[in-house]
């Protein structure tokens, strides 16, 4: 029975509020209610989120919310009957783009062994998507595929999604020695992605660029992961990233989808030409 003498409160919450995710798939958040009773001594409260009950007796709510928005309703008693309620939205919101943690490292020595990196060797952190993915999107080299003085190989670099392959050599003629650019990827579950760049150089000797910091494994002859996608020829030295069509369409997968025998028929138009020259 509400007294006839009593004020009732009031409370207010601010409106709409926005939280950036803190944590998986969620934010803690703190939400404090203005109450004013101005003849009471004390008051109760209940929280409603969603219309849950989530918490009682508190002028701050605090509380884990989800990925989303969420009607928040606190109604406030005091000791002599008199109510009050207020709600706002609170919407918890993904706008942080995953951060790459991706260690650079050198080949040597240049005997064009090729080796392979997969994005799992790549560090990916996202507070809000523990499952952020990444991806590598392109490649180029800062050296000819097929120059002077490196040996006579094809397919230097080859680009999948979920893998990198990049051959350990490098022109005898250059002093600066040869730098792999690979562009890295890393997108969370709500659309944020970020962009680094592995780096793998060979250096031309060890001298002053001595190389330290081996990193990769070395891929078998017929690794699938580093079997081109396409004949295509001449963008290894482009400083242009690599067409679409070099990268391999599958995410994750490395043999190529296109068509694998195109990959051999190179070697084969070789054969070919040789043995109408050898007639
Ligand atoms: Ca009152
Ligand atoms: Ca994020
Ligand atoms: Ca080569």
């Amino acid at each position: 029975m509400a007294n006839v003498d009593n004020v009732p409160p009031t409370v207010t919450l601010a409106a709409s509020q926005v939280f950036e995710c803190n944590q998986p798939g969620a934010a803690a958040i703190s939400l404090p209610a203005n109450i004013i009773d101005s003849d009471g001594l004390q008051h109760t409260s209940q929280w409603r989120v969603d219309g849950q009950l989530v918490a009682v007796n508190v002028d701050v709510l605090a509380t884990e919310l989800t990925l989303g928005s969420h009607r928040v309703e606190v109604t406030v008693f005091d000791e002599n009957g008199g109510e009050a309620s207020a709600s706002t939205t609170v919407l918890v919101q993904d706008t942080t783009a995953p951060a790459l943690s991706i260690d650079s490292f050198c080949l040597w020595p240049p005997n064009h062994d090729v080796y392979v990196v997969d994005v799992e060797d790549i560090a990916v952190f996202d507070v809000c998507d523990p499952s952020a993915t990444v991806e590598f999107v392109s490649g180029s080299s800062n050296q000819p595929d097929n120059g002077l003085g490196d040996g006579n190989t094809d397919d230097d670099i080859v680009v999948h999604p979920g893998s990198v392959c990049v051959r350990s050599e490098r022109q005898g003629g250059v002093r600066d020695g040869r730098t792999y650019d690979v562009v890295v990827q890393a997108t969370d579950a709500n659309g944020n992605s970020a962009i680094g760049n592995l780096l793998v150089s060979v250096p031309h000797d060890q001298g002053s660029n001595r190389c330290d910091n081996r990193g990769g494994e070395i891929a078998g002859e017929l690794d699938p992961r580093c079997v081109t996608s396409s004949t295509s020829q001449g963008q290894i030295g482009d400083p242009e990233p690599y067409p679409d069509d070099r990268i391999g369409a599958q995410s994750g997968g490395c043999s190529s989808s296109s068509s694998p025998n195109l990959a051999l028929g190179l070697p084969l138009l070789a054969l070919l030409r040789r043995r109408r020259r050898d007639r």
